[in-house]
C-alpha cells in the first residue's frame, strides 16, 4: 500500500518532504515516517521501491546508536509495540519505517560536511574557487576528494527549491555564534566517524547533510534522518574515478533507465519496470547490511 499522509487521518501533520512524512504525536513527540516513495533527477517517480522507507529507517537508527557518545539523538522509540496508544491504528503501516522521536526547536540551517566536490559545491567552486567560504585548491574537478572534509552550511529551502550554500559568518548570523561553533564542530566530528567507517565497508560518503534542535531542556540533539543515501551522496568505492558524475550506489539503475527512455525530466516520470525496482530494492538493502553487518531481515523482525 503507498503511503501518504491521507493514511494517517486520525494524526496531526506537521509537514512532508519529497518522500518522508513528520506528525504531531501529544505536545512533546513526533512521529518521522519514511515511505517507499523514490525521487530521481528531483522528482519523485510514480513506482515505489518496496522496503526503502524501512531500509533508510534502519540505517538512520544504526547510525544514531553509532554517534551516541558523539551526540544524543531525537529518538525516543522505533519499537512500534511501544509506541502511544494513539498510534496503534497504524501500527503495521508504521512498523519498521517509523521513529518515535522528542519534539524539538530545530536548528534553521543544514549542516553539511562535503569529503568530495560535487553538486552545489563543485557548482560554487567553478564561480569562486570557494564553498562557504573555504578556499579550495585550484584544479578540482567533479568528484575529486578535498584535502579535508569541509563543513558547509546552507539555508533551508522550501520544497521544490534548493538549499543554497551560505558562509560560516552568516550561519553565524543566523543561529549564534557560539550555536555556529557547535555545530561545524559536530558536523564534521560525525562525518569524520561516518566516512572512515562507509569507506572501509567500500561505500565513499561524498557528502551529507544533518538537522539538529534543542529539546525541551535545552540539550543539542541530532535530528531527522542521518547518514542515509537519501540525505547523503553514497558512491561505491570501487568505481570512483573523479572528473566526471559518480555513480550513484543506489540510484544508478534508475537513472540510466529513465536517460534510456528519452524522459525530458519534467513530471510527470515513467513507470520503473519490475527488474529495475527489483535492483534498486536489492542495493538499498545491501547498503544496509554492508554498513551495518547486520541482516536486514534481522532488523525488521525486531522494528
Ligand atoms: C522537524 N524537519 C525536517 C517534513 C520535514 N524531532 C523533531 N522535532 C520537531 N521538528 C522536527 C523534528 C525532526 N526530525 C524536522 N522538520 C521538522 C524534516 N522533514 C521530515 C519529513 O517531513
Amino acid at each position: 500500500m503507498p503511503l501518504t499522509h491521507e493514511e494517517f487521518a486520525g494524526l496531526t501533520h506537521l509537514g512532508s518532504g519529497k518522500v518522508r512524512e513528520l506528525f504531531a504525536v501529544g505536545d512533546d513527540a513526533v512521529l518521522l515516517v519514511a515511505s517507499d516513495r523514490i525521487s530521481a533527477f528531483d522528482v519523485v517517480l510514480p513506482t515505489e521501491i518496496p522496503d526503502k522507507g524501512a531500509v533508510l529507517t534502519g540505517l538512520s537508527l544504526w547510525w544514531f546508536d553509532q554517534l551516541g557518545d558523539l551526540v544524543p539523538s531525537h529518538v525516543i522509540s522505533s519499537s512500534v509495540d511501544e509506541y502511544p496508544a494513539e498510534l496503534a491504528p497504524y501500527a503495521e503501516q508504521l512498523r519498521g519505517r517509523s521513529m518515535l522521536c522528542r519534539r524539538l526547536d530545530m536548528v534553521q540551517i543544514e549542516c553539511v560536511a562535503r569529503g568530495y566536490l560535487t553538486g552545489s559545491g563543485l557548482k560554487d567552486y567553478r564561480r569562486s574557487g570557494t564553498v562557504s567560504g573555504h578556499p579550495l585548491p585550484a584544479g578540482l574537478e567533479d568528484g575529486s576528494r578535498l584535502p579535508n572534509p569541509i563543513y558547509t552550511p546552507s539555508t533551508k529551502a522550501p520544497i521544490g527549491e534548493h538549499d543554497e550554500n551560505i558562509s560560516r559568518d552568516d550561519a553565524a548570523g543566523r543561529v549564534g555564534t557560539e550555536l555556529a561553533a557547535e555545530l561545524e564542530r559536530l558536523t564534521l566530528q560525525i562525518f569524520g566517524r561516518a566516512s572512515d567507517l562507509a569507506a572501509e565497508r567500500g561505500i565513499l560518503l561524498a557528502d551529507t547533510k544533518f538537522e539538529f534542535g534543542h529539546d525541551a531542556d535545552g540539550v543539542l540533539r541530532l535530528a531527522d534522518e542521518v547518514l542515509t543515501p537519501d540525505s547523503s551522496r553514497f558512491w561505491p568505492a570501487d568505481a570512483w574515478t573523479p572528473g566526471g558524475t559518480q555513480p550513484s550506489y543506489d540510484k544508478q539503475f534508475i537513472r540510466d533507465y529513465l536517460v534510456s527512455t528519452g524522459w525530458d525530466r519534467n513530471p510527470p516520470a515513467p513507470e520503473l519496470p519490475d527488474d529495475i525496482v527489483e535492483s534498486t530494492r536489492a542495493r538499498y538493502v545491501e547498503a544496509y547490511e554492508r554498513l551495518t553487518g547486520i541482516s536486514f531481515k534481522d532488523y525488521l523482525s525486531t522494528a
